[in-house]
């Protein structure tokens, strides 16, 4: 399967809907959209999940939920990306089976080969610099962070792909791209931009 360059994510607002965030990403060119909804009711997640992956099917764009394997599989999402204190990525896959693409967040080297180990499809490392976007935020990496955290991986001779997430920004992506992370993942900087369709195109090009 093959894992994107781009993870855009969605985010709780109040003026505008999940699937019209994600619609407008696509619009810009995204071709993997992750759905991050918190506190919210089950029907309601499972509804607003229904909407927004019709948008994703529309644009031929992967859609994974965040937090959430039950509805990733009643619905029959693409993939499902748990964080730290989610449900568990060896339970996800024995729930889900080989088909659905699991993500995992890390936030050090042991987190990482936790991940492998459970067979995740990529890893997400961050947090790259503070974002609003993220309550509880695990430390900041930063790009020292990163760069040891990628040299241990190199040397257990492990492969997957890394996205690197948090507080992203256009001027970080060539070096991160430098740096042998496989992508980025980007949420408020596309969601909270005056034209979110042009930034995920400039987005798009600096990953080209
Ligand atoms: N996990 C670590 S940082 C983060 C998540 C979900 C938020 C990323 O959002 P932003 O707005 O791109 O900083
Ligand atoms: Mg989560």
């Amino acid at each position: 399967m093959k894992i994107s360059t781009l993870h855009y994510i969605t985010q709780d607002l109040t003026h505008v809907s999940h699937w019209e965030q994600a619609r407008l990403a696509c619009e810009g060119g995204a071709d993997w959209v992750q759905l991050r909804v918190k506190n919210r009711a089950y029907s309601d997640w499972k509804e607003t999940a229904l909407r927004t992956q019709e948008v994703c099917k529309k644009f031929g764009a992967t859609f994974i939920i965040n937090d959430n394997a039950q509805i990733a599989l009643e619905i029959e999402a693409d993939g499902v990306h748990l964080g730290k204190t989610d449900f568990s990525p060896i339970e996800a896959r024995e729930m889900l089976g080989g088909k659905f693409i699991i993500g995992g967040t890390s936030n050090t080297f042991e987190d990482v080969l936790f991940l492998h180990e459970a067979k995740v499809n990529y890893i997400g490392l961050g947090p790259f610099r503070f974002t609003k976007t993220k309550k509880n935020l695990s430390p900041i990496l930063g790009l020292e962070g990163y760069q040891s955290i990628l040299q241990q991986y190199k040397m257990a001779n492990l492969s997957l792909p890394i996205i690197a997430i948090g507080g992203i920004t256009l001027d970080d992506v060539a070096i991160l791209k430098a740096n042998n992370l496989h992508g980025i993942a980007i949420s408020s900087l596309i969601n909270l931009a005056e034209n979110p369709v042009a930034v995920t195109k400039v987005l798009r090009k600096l990953l080209s």
